[in-house]
C-alpha cells in the first residue's frame, strides 16, 4: 500500500494535516474549544511552570524520519496540533464481518454509538494523566526529568486534541458536547471523576510517575494499537500517529526505573550492603530499596490490568465483529480475522480455583490483549533484572500474578497472592504490607522528593541518563527556571 502525503499546515492557530483551513465549520468549532483547553491547561496542567521555557519536542510532520523539532517553549504556547498518519491508498477493513471491504471515511450509522464511546474513553484518559501529574514538577530529581515530565504532559494534551478532532469532525452536536465534557471531568473528583479507575489514582511521587509511564502508558500503547487497526480510517490514522509519541512515554518509565535501580545497587555496593531486604540500611543511603520497588510494581500492574475491562467481554466482541477495534498487531496474526470458529484460553475462577477455560475467541478479545500486554511489560522487567544481576545484587523483580489485587473483571473480589495462590481475606490482609506499598513506603518516598534544579545534577536516588535528550550534553539546561 502506498502512503498518501499530506502537508502540515503551521500557519493556522491549530497546526494540522487535515485541511482545517478548508473546513470552515470544523475550524470554527475547534477554535471555539481552544480557549477552554488553554484554561484547563492553566488550571489543571503543570502547577507553577506556565511561564518557564522548556526544551520540548514538537511534532511538525508525520514523516517517520523527521516528524519533530526541539526548542524552548513556554507550555501554554505549545503548538498542539491535529496530525494523522498518512492515508494508505486502497486500505481495507482488516478484521470482523466487514473484512476486505474498503475502510470507512465516515462513521457508519450502525456503529456510531460504539465508536463515540471508545473515542470518549480514549480521550478521557489523556487529560486525566496530566491532572494526575500536575504537582510533580515541584519535586523533579533533575532538569532532565522535569523536561521529560513536561514532554509527556504536552503530548497527552495533543492526544486529547486528537480525540477532540474526531468528536468534532464526525459526531456532530453530541460529539461537541462530549468534547466539552472531556474538560469538565477531573481526575479523583468525587462528583465528576475520570472514567477509568487508574486515572483517578494519585501520582504523588516520581517512583509512581515512572511506574505509571511504564505500566499505564503501556496500556495506552496496546489500546491505541488495537484502535489503529480500526476500519474507521480517521481513527486508525489518528492512533497510528499517537503511537509515535507514546514510545517516548514508555522510554521515560522504563529508563526512569532502570536509573533508580542502578543508583540503589551502586549505593548498596559502595556501602558494602549485601542484603537487599535490609531496608533500614538501604534507606539510610537515601536510595529506593528494591522490595519497595517490587510493591509499587505490584500495585501499578494490578491497577493497569483493570483497564483491559472484563476478560470475557461481549462489548469487545461486538467492537471486533464490527471492524471498529482489533487485536494487537492484527494484520500480523495468521488466522481468518473473523474468529467465528476459534477459541482462546482464558484464566478464570472455577469453583474458587484458577483454571484455564477455552472461550470463544471473540469474547476473549480483552483477555488476549491483556496477555499481549503482560508479555510486553515483562520484557522491561527482564531488563531491570539484568541490571540488578550485573551489579552483583541478589534480588529479582517479577510481575505479580494477573489475578493479584484486581478490582475489575474475572478476579475482582477474589484474594490471590502475587504468586497466584488463591487465599482467604485474612491471609491477604496479613500479607498486605509485604505485597502492596505501605504507609511507611509512601512517607519514605515523600521524604526523598526534593527538587534538584542545577543543570547536570541528580537526586540521591536516581542515576543520570546514559544520553541526553536530542543528544544534549550532561549539563544542558533542559528547563530555564530562572525565566
Ligand atoms: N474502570 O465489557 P467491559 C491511555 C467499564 S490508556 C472503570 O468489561 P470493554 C493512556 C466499561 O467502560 C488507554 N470502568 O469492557 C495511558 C463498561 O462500562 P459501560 C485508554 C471500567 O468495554 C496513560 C463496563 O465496565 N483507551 O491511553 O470490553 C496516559 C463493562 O465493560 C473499567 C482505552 O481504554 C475500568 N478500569 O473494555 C495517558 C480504549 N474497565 O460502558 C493515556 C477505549 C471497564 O457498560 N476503551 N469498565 O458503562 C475500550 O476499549 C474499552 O472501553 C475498555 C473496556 C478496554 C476500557
Amino acid at each position: 500500500m502506498t502512503a498518501l502525503k499530506q502537508e502540515v499546515n503551521y500557519d493556522d492557530l491549530i497546526p494540522n494535516n487535515v485541511n482545517l483551513s478548508e473546513d470552515r465549520r470544523l475550524r470554527k468549532a475547534l477554535e471555539a474549544w481552544h480557549p477552554g483547553f488553554i484554561d484547563w491547561w492553566k488550571d489543571m496542567g503543570p502547577d507553577g511552570f506556565q511561564d518557564t521555557p522548556v526544551y520540548l519536542r514538537t511534532a511538525i510532520g508525520v514523516d517517520p524520519k523527521g516528524w519533530a523539532e526541539f526548542g524552548y517553549v513556554n507550555m501554554p504556547e505549545y503548538r498542539w496540533g491535529i496530525l494523522l498518519a498518512p492515508a494508505e491508498e486502497g486500505r481495507t477493513i482488516p478484521f470482523g464481518k466487514h473484512k476486505g471491504e474498503p475502510v470507512w471515511q465516515e462513521v457508519p450509522g450502525e456503529y456510531r454509538a460504539m465508536l463515540r464511546r471508545l473515542v470518549v474513553i480514549q480521550g478521557d484518559t489523556e487529560p486525566a494523566s496530566v491532572e494526575q501529574q500536575r504537582h510533580l514538577g515541584k519535586t523533579a530529581p533533575s532538569l532532565y526529568d522535569l523536561r521529560n515530565l513536561f514532554q509527556v504532559n504536552v503530548e497527552e494534551g495533543r492526544h486529547l486534541w486528537a480525540m477532540v478532532y474526531l468528536l468534532h469532525k464526525y459526531f456532530g452536536k453530541d460529539g461537541r458536547e462530549e468534547a466539552e465534557n472531556l474538560l469538565k471531568r477531573t481526575s479523583g473528583d468525587k462528583d465528576k471523576p475520570r472514567m477509568l479507575g487508574a486515572f483517578n489514582e494519585e501520582t504523588p511521587d516520581w517512583l509512581s510517575f515512572f511506574m505509571f509511564t511504564f505500566f499505564t502508558d503501556r496500556d495506552g500503547k496496546m489500546q491505541l494499537e488495537s484502535l489503529a487497526q480500526s476500519g474507521f480510517d480517521p481513527l486508525s490514522r489518528t492512533c497510528r500517529f499517537m503511537l509515535t509519541e507514546e514510545a517516548h512515554h514508555m522510554f521515560v518509565g522504563e529508563s526512569g526505573i532502570s536509573r533508580i535501580i542502578q543508583r540503589t545497587c551502586e549505593a548498596m555496593n559502595e556501602a558494602g550492603i549485601t542484603d537487599p531486604t535490609d531496608v533500614e540500611a538501604v534507606r539510610k543511603l537515601g536510595v529506593m530499596d528494591l522490595p519497595m520497588i517490587q510493591r509499587k510494581m505490584n500495585f501499578h500492574l494490578a491497577v493497569t490490568l483493570d483497564l483491559f475491562g472484563n476478560e470475557v467481554s461481549t462489548n469487545a466482541a461486538s467492537a471486533y465483529e464490527a471492524g471498529i477495534k482489533g487485536r494487537y498487531q492484527e494484520t500480523r496474526i495468521d488466522d481468518d480475522h473473523q474468529l467465528h470458529n476459534d477459541t482462546y484460553a482464558v484464566l478464570k475462577v472455577v469453583d474458587g480455583e484458577l483454571k484455564m477455560v477455552e472461550e470463544t475467541a471473540l469474547n476473549a478479545i480483552n483477555a488476549r490483549l491483556r496477555d499481549d500486554y503482560v508479555k510486553d511489560a515483562d520484557g522491561g522487567v527482564k531488563r531491570w533484572n539484568k541490571l540488578i544481576k550485573k551489579a552483583g545484587v541478589d534480588y529479582e523483580l517479577s510481575l505479580p500474578h494477573i489475578a493479584f489485587n484486581r478490582q475489575i473483571g474475572e478476579f475482582s473480589g477474589l484474594f490471590v497472592s502475587p504468586d497466584g495462590e488463591v487465599i482467604d481475606q485474612a491471609t491477604f490482609e496479613a500479607n498486605r504490607d509485604n505485597w502492596l506499598p505501605t504507609a511507611s513506603d509512601l512517607a519514605y518516598l515523600d521524604s526523598l522528593m526534593v527538587a534538584v534544579t542545577e543543570p547536570g545534577e541528580y537526586a540521591s536516588w536516581i542515576a543520570p541518563p546514559k544520553v541526553g535528550i536530542d543528544n544534549k550534553p550532561g549539563d544542558f539546561e533542559y528547563v530555564r527556571l530562572a525565566g
